[in-house]
């Protein structure tokens, strides 16, 4: 299979992130993906597809935002990473307030999402990764896989969250949507909701968008999820959720995961993204899915059973000594 990774993606590396009122080390490290490196074989260094397939996506004021961020932050006087702490409730005015601070609120989802000076690159190189794998997936190869950090799926059309600032998995379906795929379904079976991948393609009838992870009564992101969202409008119907109770182990996950593959089926759809989080890992330790480093060949081999061409976009996964063989164990079970 082949697999992409800029080196550019290490340089983002936040302090600290809010987490239970206190600030504490940011788990989003790049310690990560060296993990993830160090188990497989060499990766190719992605092409250059420039911002209009991320602008296909994204808000252009939002992109201007997360470009401009550190300088603005520094001009103002401060060091260290750029971070909101005052958000505009839902309906609020929609004021178009220069101050980083204001900015920071109405680009972001919660405190636990620094903007570095690094960030920009790092991200951008993260979206090439996943649009190189769905060059080699729309050249004829049955899956491929990038290597994205940051991860995406908590990043909204314009807004950052989650560890997460362009949303990788949205982009490649978009990219193949404009590269002439009549309908393209996501997967995604990171531990946490991705929000943002919901939101995005939220009234969307041509991208099905199907979550498996923790029940968003007990975990993040909270406010999305919930097993009766399922899309508005010509997206009535293409979005389907399928939480999951803290504990649950690969029986229970198989089966969600045998739900949404056959939606997916039913849905038509000629091509795959699947947003691959490996916190649902045991040891994860934000996180509170049971599944084994074994377990994630046997979900790969159900997904590969389906025969679509399949880009396999990393999202999160935490526990950084398991990370490398928990990645080679879902790359392996679609080798078989
Ligand atoms: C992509 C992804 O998996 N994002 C996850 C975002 C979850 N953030 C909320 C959970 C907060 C846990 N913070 C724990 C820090 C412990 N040092
Ligand atoms: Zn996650």
């Amino acid at each position: 299979m082949r697999m992409f990774f800029d080196s550019r993606q290490l340089a983002h590396a936040p302090a600290k992130e809010l987490h239970n009122g206190a600030f504490v080390d940011h788990v989003e490290t790049p310690a990560r993906v060296a993990a993830i490196l160090a188990a497989l074989p060499p990766m190719e260094a992605p092409q250059d597809h420039g911002e209009a397939p991320i602008l296909a996506v994204h808000d252009a004021g939002y992109i201007d935002f997360l470009k401009t961020a550190p300088a603005r932050w520094a001009a103002a006087g401060r060091s260290g990473d750029v971070m909101g702490y005052v958000w505009p409730i839902v309906g609020r005015r929609p004021l178009n307030l220069d101050r980083i601070d204001a900015l920071a609120g109405r680009y972001s989802l919660d405190a636990s999402t620094p903007i570095t000076a690094e960030t920009w690159d790092t991200t951008y190189w993260s979206a090439q990764s996943v649009l190189s794998a769905l060059d080699a997936v729309l050249a004829g190869d049955p899956a491929a896989f990038a290597l994205c950090r940051p991860p995406g799926h908590h990043a909204g059309a314009d807004y950052l969250g989650g560890y997460c600032y362009l949303n990788t998995a949205a982009i490649a379906a978009q990219a193949a949507r404009d590269r002439g795929v009549a309908k393209v379904a996501i997967l995604d079976i990171d531990y946490h909701h991705g929000n943002g991948t919901q939101d995005i393609f939220w009234t969307r009838g041509d991208v099905f968008y199907a979550s498996l992870h923790a029940d968003p009564r007990t975990d993040y992101p909270f406010y999305w999820g919930h097993a009766d969202e399922m899309g508005e409008g010509a997206g009535h119907g293409t979005t389907l959720n399928l939480p999951l109770a803290q504990g649950a182990t690969l029986d229970a996950f198989r089966r969600a995961q045998s739900t949404a593959l056959e939606a997916i089926t039913r849905f038509g759809a000629d091509l795959l993204v699947l947003s691959f989080g490996a916190d649902t890992w045991e040891g994860d330790p934000i996180s509170h899915l049971k599944l084994t480093t074994e377990d994630y060949a046997v979900l790969a081999a159900d997904i590969a059973a389906c025969r679509l061409p399949t880009v396999v976009a990393m999202e999160g996964g935490y526990a950084v000594a398991a990370l490398g063989a928990n990645v080679a164990s879902l790359l392996g079970g679609f080798a078989r």
